[in-house]
């Protein structure tokens, strides 16, 4: 199924994404899908990473049928325009995450000095362990070992001797490995940097020099920045342990006042989720109609509140706007990464109000209210005492909340995978190696409307799950099995003999929520472990990652960064590479000899089964495990 399947109307598996795009077709209000039509034929010189605009003796095109120009007006080839594109997506998206990571350490630092109220220390075993890895002293009370760390956290920002600390994590073969290429990732910032400064005009020329180079800003993000967003985050709001809760659009209440959290970061949404337990703010709800006030989120924001408070998963990308449509939205704050730029024009067609909280993401139309660690407390209170308010404006006669909830279950940290194996990662391994469970892959991404939303997710896990493989999944992947139901303990029924089994004694659903899309370091965390149980590198474990309908430079960073920590990573989606055969060869064929893995393209998800099943069988020949 390809994006022409999109074109012509079939836009989603979900049954709440279809009725609601009906209800925004009725109403006359535009949608992602309309304009993606608007948008054909997209254009085939970008698609094939072959235009270039990097300066302003451009733009530049290269003919990919050899008969116009080959090279741009500085003299690039495809290679090169090529290389650069890509390296340029990966410095963008690995900034990203980073900056989210560096919120959350500016916040640590706060909370450690007395200065954000609302915030606390909440995990201090994770802090003493974080802090013992950057070389805090155990005794120090938590305050100080916060301030410690924190200060140590930024300089993995700056300039750095030697790597980031958390590749320490790692077996030492694989750091051996990047230091022979040239990868191992020194600050965060400082490979970001250095991305954009190599492509920019007549620096580096070399395209397998240029996306050496993307691989360790991809490495400084996964090793880095991310990491520091999932370790912090877990210390100030508490690591994740499975709890029950529910997903897609039947969360909203059509009694309850309504709010939204977007976005990525856990910074506002944890101080909105404190604000609407508020009793003044319940009792001035109750006084307005309203029979309680409703959180529920969307993206990554939604499952880093989800994954610690079981707070409600309304949808994923793709279903962003029309969650407004429900009519029922009091409110949607959002922080940043992600947010359409079409969201407030479209909150103005309700009642809805639309909250902007980061300088560094604003949007025109939108009221804003400026987050900083100091006044987050009194922000959420803000944003729920207006949205509040706001219930009494709803126009019920234009309220539809097509779907009944689904529930699920999340909340799967390591620390709580552990927990649910009974303290180590023993039996794990001992269910892989005796071939009950025959591997574990990464479902993750996003949801790109060349694709029906969710078809790509669901049916790529479907089949992973049947032919006894785990997966672990993160971002708008997770929200899409959710869905599905894979995420409920009964879905063990789905798995094949052997994961049903494990599942079945465990009490656990065969797809496992890991977190948000920079908790994807979680998941490469565990291969750490697991990998350093058994002895071997990451590249020998029968495991891959997949992401069935990336759309955004965040994801290539993640691709990046799993292929070169050793894991075999299936995309559904080709990225903008086919103009240079060099490059394609390289991601598909190349990087193997040096990382141990590589890329593959393909968008048909029961195919894209087959070639991680067969790399997961054969991972397991090479182990000397059984094989089938
Ligand atoms: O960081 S999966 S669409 S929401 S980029 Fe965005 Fe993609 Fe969703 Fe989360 Ni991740
Ligand atoms: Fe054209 Fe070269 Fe400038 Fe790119 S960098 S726009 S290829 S002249």
């Amino acid at each position: 199924m390809d994006h022409q399947d999109t074109q012509k109307g079939n836009i989603s598996i979900q049954p709440d994404t279809l009725a609601l795009k009906e209800k925004a077709r009725q109403e006359g209000l535009e949608t992602v899908w309309d304009r993606f039509d608007a948008q054909q034929p997209q254009c085939g010189f970008c698609d094939l990473g072959l235009s270039c605009r990097i300066c302003v003796m451009g733009p530049c095109r290269i003919d990919p049928f050899g008969e116009g120009p080959q090279r741009g007006i500085c003299g690039a080839d495809a290679d090169i325009m090529v290389a650069r594109n890509l390296a340029r997506m990966v410095a963008a998206g690995a900034a990203s995450h980073s900056d989210h990571g560096r919120d959350l350490v500016e916040t640590l630092l706060a909370v450690a000095e007395g200065k954000a109220p609302g915030y606390k220390l909440t995990d201090l075993e994770k802090l003493s362990r974080v802090a013992a890895e950057f070389g805090v002293a155990a005794d120090l009370p938590p305050a100080a070992q916060a301030k410690e760390l924190a200060l140590a956290l930024m300089e993995e920002y700056g300039i750095k001797k030697g790597y980031l600390q958390f590749t320490k994590r790692l077996p030492a073969a694989r750091l051996e490995r990047w230091q022979k290429l040239g990868i191992a990732p020194r600050g965060i910032d400082w490979e970001i940097s250095e991305m954009l400064h190599r492509t920019h005009m007549g620096v580096d020329n070399d395209a397998v020099n240029i996306l050496l180079q993307a691989l360790r800003a991809a490495l400084a993000d996964g090793w880095g920045g991310s990491m520091i967003a999932t370790e912090v985050s877990d210390i100030l709001f508490g690591t994740p342990q499975p709890i029950a809760s529910q997903v897609n659009i039947g969360v909203l209440k059509p009694d309850q006042v309504n709010i939204l959290l977007h976005g990525h970061s856990p910074l506002v949404s944890e101080m909105v989720a404190q604000a609407a337990q508020d009793p003044a703010l319940l009792k001035r709800a109750k006084d307005l109609g309203a029979q309680g006030i409703n959180l529920a989120g969307l993206c990554c924001t939604g499952n880093e509140v989800l994954m610690r408070k079981g707070i409600p998963m309304a949808g994923n990308h793709l279903v962003q706007e029309l969650a407004l449509v429900t009519g029922a939205v009091e409110a949607m704050v959002v922080d940043y990464q992600c947010i359409m730029p079409s969201l407030p024009d479209l909150a103005a067609c309700y009642h809805t109000l639309f909250f902007t909280t980061y300088d560094k993401a604003k949007f025109p139309k939108a009221r804003h209210l400026s987050f900083s660690p100091e006044n987050g407390a009194a922000l959420g209170r803000e944003v729920v005492s207006q949205a509040v308010e706001n219930f009494a404006r709803r126009d019920l006669k234009r309220v539809s909340i097509p779907a009944a909830p689904q529930a699920q279950v999340t909340g799967f940290s390591i620390e709580a995978i552990v927990a649910a194996l009974g303290g180590s990662p023993g039996p794990l391994l001992d269910a892989v190696k005796a071939g009950q469970i025959r591997g574990a892959v990464g479902v993750v991404g996003c949801n790109n409307p060349k694709i029906p939303q969710d078809y790509g997710h669901v049916n790529l896990t479907k089949a992973l799950i049947a032919a006894d493989i785990l997966v672990l999944d993160t971002g708008c992947a997770a929200v899409a099995h959710a869905k599905a139901g894979f995420k409920e303990p009964q879905a063990a029924e789905l798995a094949g003999p052997g994961l049903k089994a494990v599942c079945q004694a465990l009490g656990i659903p065969p797809v496992l929520h890991m977190g948000s899309c920079v908790d994807n370091t979680r998941i490469i965390n565990l291969c750490a472990v697991l990998a350093g149980a058994l002895g071997v590198d990451l590249d020998m474990l029968p495991v891959a990652a997949a992401a069935p309908e990336w759309y955004s430079e965040k994801a290539v960073t993640i691709a990046c960064y799993a292929v070169a920590s050793g894991i075999y990573t299936v995309l559904g989606v080709a990225p903008p590479v086919l103009g240079s055969a060099a490059v394609t060869d390289l991601l598909l064929n190349g990087l193997e000899a040096h990382l141990g893995a590589k890329f593959a393209v393909e968008p048909d998800p029961g195919k894209a089964a087959a070639l991680i099943i067969s790399h997961v069988e054969g991972k397991r020949r090479a182990l000397g495990l059984d094989a089938r």
